[in-house]
């Protein structure tokens, strides 16, 4: 086995119990402690950095941020202050790493070996980005993409362009997207971006831009490295290109939370999360026998929106004996999970449910 590996200072607040520590940068939820909220407490949030986290100087005077938008008829230097003074909303989405499910790769993609907890639903507070462009006099003509740039001080003698995180996403975004300084009802952590987050609701983890410096209106996607090359789907053994489906919208997912090891002979209650990304859930099944037959379960506490997880429950009785138990959702469009996944380089996206599910044994 390896050495517990121990959290590092920048993260020292999380709950250690509840989270495998895979780097210095790279930290998911345990499976089991994923629970059945419909919020994900912050403490046992995932964490994936790309860069270093930036000094914990930047939250020290919150309100004074400043984030420079351009690519708009009025382009502007605002601060935190005055994007508080300009509206408020409070949005449940999903956060989840394109890698989520990587472990199940059989190629051996490279990467963060994520299983199932490189996701968590959070409750973010900020202006929505509309709010703020309309009032800059809206996107200049030709804009096709909103380009955030992250904060962090980049590593000296390297091309910016192959490190820095800045990430582009359709202009269609700009609906949904928000500019968050809180998460979970608390100051935004430094942690999970603070002082001022871009939040793409629905959108894969890595567009979620932290501690967010730039937003430009661009006719074109970055070049940046982590947007041309980087969080491309293409074949295993293909190099990234800007050409290749770019990590966007999530698909419809679904996972079980417990029990994951051991069940009771008798009945038990399966409890797991489920999510259609930017698609609100239509439902989702349940089957103790590696999909051979399905049962619906039962959402579980409030629906936050079409963005959020909604946890689920399922009712089974279980006799001695060993089963494979997996889930599938589906989204209001009927898209429903596949059994399978779609093998690519460097292992996004996956959301097949069989690889997805748990087998436990009842004595
Ligand atoms: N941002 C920045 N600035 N930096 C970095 O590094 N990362 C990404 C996002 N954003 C970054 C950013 C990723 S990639 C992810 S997932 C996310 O974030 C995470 O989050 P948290 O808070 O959890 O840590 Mo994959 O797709």
């Amino acid at each position: 086995g390896e050495e517990p590996k121990s959290l590092p200072d920048y993260a020292a607040w999380k709950d250690r119990s509840a989270l495998i520590v895979h780097s210095t940068n790279t930290m998911e939820t345990h499976r089991g402690a994923i629970g059945q909220g419909v919020v994900t407490p912050s403490d046992r949030l995932f964490i994936r950095n790309n860069l270093p986290t930036p000094d914990k100087s930047i939250v020290a005077d919150r309100d004074a941020w400043d984030v420079n938008i351009e690519g708009v008829k009025t382009p502007k230097k605002l601060t935190i202050g005055d994007l508080k003074t300009m509206g408020v909303t409070t949005v449940a989405s999903v956060l989840q790493c394109s890698g989520n499910g990587r472990a199940f790769f059989p190629h051996g993609a490279s990467g963060t070996q994520w299983s199932v907890g490189a996701a968590g639903c959070v409750l973010w507070t900020g202006v929505p980005l509309k709010t703020v462009v309309e009032a800059l006099g809206g996107p200049v003509d030709g804009a096709r993409y909103i380009t955030s740039t992250g904060g962090e001080a980049l590593p000296d003698g390297l091309d910016p362009k192959t490190v820095v995180v800045e990430r582009s996403v359709p202009l269609r975004a700009m609906d949904s997207a928000l500019l968050a300084w809180e998460m979970n009802d608390t100051a935004l952590p430094l942690t999970h971006g603070g002082p001022l987050r871009m939040v793409v609701p629905g959108y894969y983890g890595v567009n979620n831009v932290k501690y967010v410096k730039n937003i430009a209106f661009t006719e074109n996607q970055t070049d940046a490295k982590i947007q041309a090359s980087g969080y491309r789907i293409r074949d295993v053994g293909q190099k990234g290109a800007p050409d290749q489906p770019s990590m966007w919208e999530m698909n419809v997912k679904s996972w079980v939370t417990a029990p994951l090891e051991t069940a009771q002979n008798g009945r038990n209650m399966i409890y797991g999360v489920a999510f259609g990304g930017t698609k609100a859930l239509s439902g989702v099944e349940v089957s103790t026998d590696g999909g051979k037959t399905w049962k619906s379960a039962r959402f579980l506490g409030p629906d936050l929106g079409p963005y959020a997880w909604r946890p689920f429950v399922m009712a089974a009785e279980l006799s001695p004996g060993e089963y494979r138990i997996v889930s599938r959702a589906t989204d209001v469009e009927g898209n429903s999970q596949p059994e399978g996944r779609k093998d690519n380089e460097r292992g996004y996206g996956h959301n097949g449910w069989s690889d997805h599910g748990v087998t436990v044994t009842v004595s």
